[in-house]
Formats: C-alpha cells, sequence, structure tokens
C-alpha cells in the first residue's frame, strides 16, 4: 500500500486532538491525512472503555470552542461526561465535519523518518501504508501507551487479563466473577466501586495509597445548563486565559492566614461541593508549601477515618508518601465506601509484594488470591511513550528516543530540535495533562495551523526549533516544577512509575494562559526560536526569525 502522492501533512491520531488538526488544516487548503490506529474516532476515549470511566473535567469545558452550533445543540446532562457520552461527541464532531474520509484507520504508524535533501517525511505503518508528507503532527495523546508490568508467570494466568486503556469493544460480563485491580490511580479509583457492584468477589491490590477527592457527579440543572449555554462564549474566554483551561478562580488566600477551624470548614465545603477546587478553590499555597499541603492531606486522610469501618483497612488506604496533589488527584464516586463491601478485599503491595502470576490467580508474599479476572489499571508512559513509539527519526537518522535520552527536550512542547517540520501537540512541556484537554488542545491546534500558514506565505518549506530556544525552553519548565510541591512525588508526571525512565518533570505547570501568551509572542516575533529554509536541506537555518506574521 504505497501513496504515490505527497501530502503537505499527516496527522497521527483522532481524538479531540487529531480531529481538530485534520479539519483546521484542511480548512487551510493543506493537503492532509490522518492515520489512526482504532477503528474509529475517539483517541483515548476509544480505548478507556473500562466499567467506570468519566472524565474528570466537567462537561461544560470539556468540549471544542469553536462549534458554536453543536455548542448550543449538545446536551449536558451529568456534571462529569462518561466515556459513552464523550464518544458519542468526538463521532458527531467527526459525521458534521465530515473527517472519517480523511482518516485511515486501524493503521498503526511504526516509522516517521525524515529525508533531509527532500525536507519530508515518510511515514509507514505496521498495515503496510506508507506516504510522505511535508508535515507531520502528532495527536496521539500523553496517556495512550500502556505501562503493562510483567510479573513471573503474567502470561501463564488462565483467566481474562485486561488493562483499563486498552478495554475490549465488546461488553465484559464480570457478574460472578473473582476479580483483581492492580493499580489505584485515577482509572483504577474509578474502576474499583463499579466493578465491585457487579463482580462477586473483587481484590484491591495497592502499591502506594492515593488521596481521592468526591466528584459529586450527578445530573446537571435545566436552568444552569440553559444560563450556561447563554454566557459560553465568556466561559470559554475566560478557560483559555486561566490557570488550568477551568473557568475558575483560584484562591488568593494562604492555608494560614486563617483558624483551624476556618480551615476545616473550608476543606468541608470543599469536599462537599466536589471535584478539583478542594486544591485550587480553597488555599492559595497547597502546592507550594509542605506545611500548608499537610493540612488539606490531614482532611482527606481524617475523611477516610470517617468513611471506612475497619480501622486497619483506613491506615491502609491512607496516603502518606507525597504531598496531596502532586500525582494527579483523582475523582471519585464511592471510592473509600467501597471497602466497607463485603466482597471487597485490599492488599497492600508494599506489606506483601506480587510474588508471581499463576495459572490461577496472583500469589503475593502473603499468600495466593484465586482469580477468573485480573485488571491492571497500572497507567501509562506519559506523555514521552506514544511519541517514542512512533519511530520517529530525524536529522542524521537520529531517533528521537535517542535525542531523548535524558529526557525530553523541545520547544514549547510543540517542536523538537533535529526533528524539522514535526509538531507535537499536548508535548511534553506544555501544560497538556495539568490542564483541560480540549482547551489546550485547541491552543495547539491553531497556533500549529497558524505556523504552517505563516511557513506556506514565506515559502518557508522547513521549519525548525533551535537548539538554543529548546535548551531554554526546557530549562524554564524545570525551574517553574521547581518552585512547587511537585517534583517531591514519585508521579507519572515525573516519569517514576517508568522503571529506567529519566526523572524529569514533563508538563509545563506555570498555567494555560501564560503558556498561552508565551506562544502568541513567539508567533508575533516571526516564530522566534524557530529557523526556516527554502528548500530541502539548502539553506537551512539561513534566516532564524526575519519574518514577521502576518
Ligand atoms: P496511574 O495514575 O499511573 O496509576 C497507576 C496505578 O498502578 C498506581 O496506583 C501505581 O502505583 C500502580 N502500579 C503501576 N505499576 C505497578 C506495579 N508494577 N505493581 C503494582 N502497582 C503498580 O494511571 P491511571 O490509569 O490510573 O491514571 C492515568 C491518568 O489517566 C490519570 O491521572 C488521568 O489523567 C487519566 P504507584 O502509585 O506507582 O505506586
Amino acid at each position: 500500500m504505497v501513496d504515490a502522492e505527497p501530502l503537505d501533512a499527516v496527522v497521527i491520531g483522532a481524538g479531540f486532538a487529531g480531529l481538530y488538526m485534520v479539519y483546521r488544516l484542511r480548512e487551510q487548503g493543506f493537503s492532509v491525512q490522518g492515520f489512526e490506529r482504532g477503528d474509529g474516532v475517539g483517541g483515548t476515549w476509544y480505548w478507556n472503555r473500562y466499567p467506570g470511566a468519566r472524565c474528570d473535567s466537567e462537561i461544560m469545558f470539556y468540549s471544542f470552542s469553536f462549534l458554536p452550533d453543536l455548542e448550543q445543540e449538545w446536551p449536558l446532562t451529568e456534571r462529569y461526561p462518561g466515556q459513552p457520552d464523550i464518544l458519542r461527541y468526538l463521532e458527531e464532531v467527526a459525521s458534521r465535519l465530515d473527517l472519517r474520509k480523511d482518516f485511515t484507520f486501524g493503521a498503526e504508524v511504526t516509522a516517521l523518518e525524515f529525508d533531509e535533501a527532500a525536507g519530508r517525511w515518510t511515514l509507514r505503518t505496521a498495515q503496510g501504508h506508507q506516504v510522505t508528507a511535508r508535515y507531520v503532527v502528532t495527536a496521539v495523546g500523553c496517556l495512550s501507551t500502556a505501562n503493562q508490568p510483567r510479573f513471573p508467570g503474567a502470561d501463564s494466568f488462565r483467566g481474562l487479563t485486561l488493562h483499563t486503556g486498552n478495554w475490549p469493544r465488546e461488553p465484559v460480563d464480570l457478574a460472578a466473577q473473582r476479580v483483581a485491580v492492580i493499580g489505584t490511580g485515577a482509572s483504577g479509583i474509578q474502576a474499583i466501586p463499579v466493578i465491585a457492584e457487579r463482580a462477586a468477589h473483587l481484590t484491591v491490590f495497592q502499591r502506594t495509597a492515593q488521596f481521592t477527592i468526591p466528584a459529586e457527579n450527578g445530573p446537571l440543572d435545566d436552568q444552569f445548563v440553559a444560563l450556561w449555554k447563554q454566557n459560553y462564549p465568556e466561559w470559554r474566554r475566560r478557560a483559555r486565559h486561566s490557570p488550568a483551561g477551568f473557568a475558575y478562580n483560584p484562591s488568593i488566600t494562604s492555608a494560614f492566614e486563617v483558624s483551624a477551624a476556618e480551615r476545616r470548614a473550608a476543606f468541608e465545603a470543599a469536599w462537599g461541593a466536589g471535584g478539583f477546587t478542594f486544591l485550587s478553590g480553597t488555599f492559595r499555597d497547597l502546592a507550594l508549601d509542605e506545611e500548608a499541603n499537610e493540612t488539606a492531606a490531614d482532611f482527606v486522610r481524617s475523611k477516610i477515618d470517617e468513611i471506612v469501618r475497619d480501622p486497619e483497612v483506613a491506615e491502609m488506604l491512607k496516603p502518606r508518601d507525597f504531598p496531596i496533589g502532586t500525582k494527579r488527584l483523582p475523582l471519585d464516586t464511592n471510592y473509600y465506601e467501597t471497602f466497607n463491601r463485603p466482597n471487597v478485599t485490599l492488599v497492600d503491595l508494599k506489606r506483601t509484594p506480587v510474588e508471581e502470576i499463576t495459572p490461577a490467580g496472583i500469589r503475593t508474599s502473603a499468600g495466593h488470591h484465586d482469580l477468573d479476572v485480573i485488571v491492571y489499571a497500572t497507567g501509562f508512559d506519559a506523555l514521552t511513550g506514544p511519541l517514542e513509539a512512533l519511530g520517529i527519526r530525524g536529522r542524521g537518522g537520529r531517533s528521537l528516543r535517542d535525542a531523548w535520552r535524558e529526557g525530553p527536550r523541545t520547544y514549547l512542547g510543540v517542536a523538537v530540535p533535529g526533528f524539522p517540520n514535526l509538531f507535537t501537540i499536548t508535548g511534553p512541556g506544555s501544560p497538556s495533562v495539568l490542564s483541560n484537554m480540549p482547551v489546550s488542545i485547541e491552543q495547539h491546534v491553531e497556533w500549529i495551523g497558524d505556523c504552517l500558514a505563516w511557513a506556506r506565505g514565506h515559502g518557508a518549506k522547513v521549519i525548525e526549533a533551535t537548539e538554543q530556544a529548546a535548551a531554554g525552553w526546557t530549562d524554564h519548565v524545570q525551574q517553574v516544577a521547581g518552585h512547587t510541591l511537585h517534583p517531591k512525588a514519585a508521579s507519572w508526571y515525573m516519569g517514576a512509575n517508568i522503571p529506567g525512565k529519566p526523572r524529569i518533570f514533563l508538563p509545563y505547570i506555570g498555567g494555560v494562559g501564560n503558556y498561552r501568551d508565551r506562544c502568541a509572542a513567539v508567533a508575533a516575533n516571526g516564530y522566534e526560536g524557530f529557523v526556516t529554509s527554502g528548500e530541502g536541506s539548502g539553506d537551512h537555518g539561513a534566516r532564524p526569525g526575519d519574518h514577521r506574521a502576518a
């Protein structure tokens, strides 16, 4: 399957990012083809079909802002949209914009090689497609390469083995089954209460206890929805210029400006209201000051004591290894409550580690658990994993994996020196997973679209971030993270969940609004930090920033 027609651009992925990028480039008159390994659109929401899968962003913010008609028509049913709703939304977007014809589905990209003489990329898939394109835009998501631990004997298990991030499309019947869930991150915390209701018995294998905050999910009031829809443009504007892509005001009060009783009352109110504002909306120093952070952590531990009836189980569930919020804070529905059920057992893997998987279950140092199903809720090789899996080779045949051996080096999280004409939507070094994704995705898609239009307008065939710009940005990303408590946790933000992965803070924590301004300034200054050349490699690097955007 060799496509002889050279393209202007290829886009990899058909989630929020890939759908909008293909649409945008098509509208701008570029010839563009999307490649997607799944058999349909959806990205994250195509793969994560596990029981209880739901978005932790509120539904009002979790959609595109560039489709005003759909924005008005789409029902805002529950506070947090479930996986089936989001998938339906993206399918509707694909239909309305007639996007499926521009994608090749069931096509897993395994090689992307840059031809320096031609200034073009060649893309190959495992299924035998081959195309060339001037530009590559990756829209592969930040959490799409599953982390699959290799326990001894794992292949011998006779029951069903599943991963939350790669859940089958056909319904999985867990009724009357003895189920294990390994992992208590955001996915495990969503899945555990729902699986517990269906399974005969559920054993939860916990390595690190997690803080979680009630989601307080539920139907949205009609009047609230009507008012929200009337004011949508203003909500969207505020989200774009906010710290995390939501239109809420962060607190300006320190945890120590109030009395202990007032502090507790503030946490109690936020716990009752549900959602991420438990941290950002209560006190301004929870992410910055260990003592302040500890007041919130203590509050959650006290809630665990209130909710969980068995004191020994409550103790096992209390997180003590990291400041609250430095690992992604999950939102839950009845998570701690689930451990009061008679059909649920909690196993602490730090005390009694897994020794092996057997044909009949899991053996820990304390004994054997008989099982029919093992669910790995063990997360992802975040941010860098999905990009490194594409087999990207840039100038001099250098692989991206090699270039990032000591951690990702990017300019604005959107471009990589040595890899010309390659753009990474929500790549490492951008707000990405620390933000409401559709807001960050729209900003990247629009910025990349403008950049390619500018390059075309200026006759540039090759555009590439400079080493210097990437070094400056990469240092800045680490510096900003260093002002927070985040580097103190062994989190996937730090690459700590993957053995051998460098410990570097991967996303940009400087805020969505600030980041947007920075990107806009780069564009306004003639794509400062990029170099362009007219044809192939001929005059590479000849014209750094000598154009001004129209
Ligand atoms: P996470 O947040 O990475 O959670 C994975 C969980 O699996 C976490 O509790 C890990 O424990 C545990 N884990 C990972 N490897 C192992 C091994 N080898 N043995 C036992 N336990 C293990 O992934 P999620 O899918 O829950 O969430 C990812 C993001 O998706 C989420 O933050 C949202 O943004 C959406 P650990 O804490 O590392 O000790």
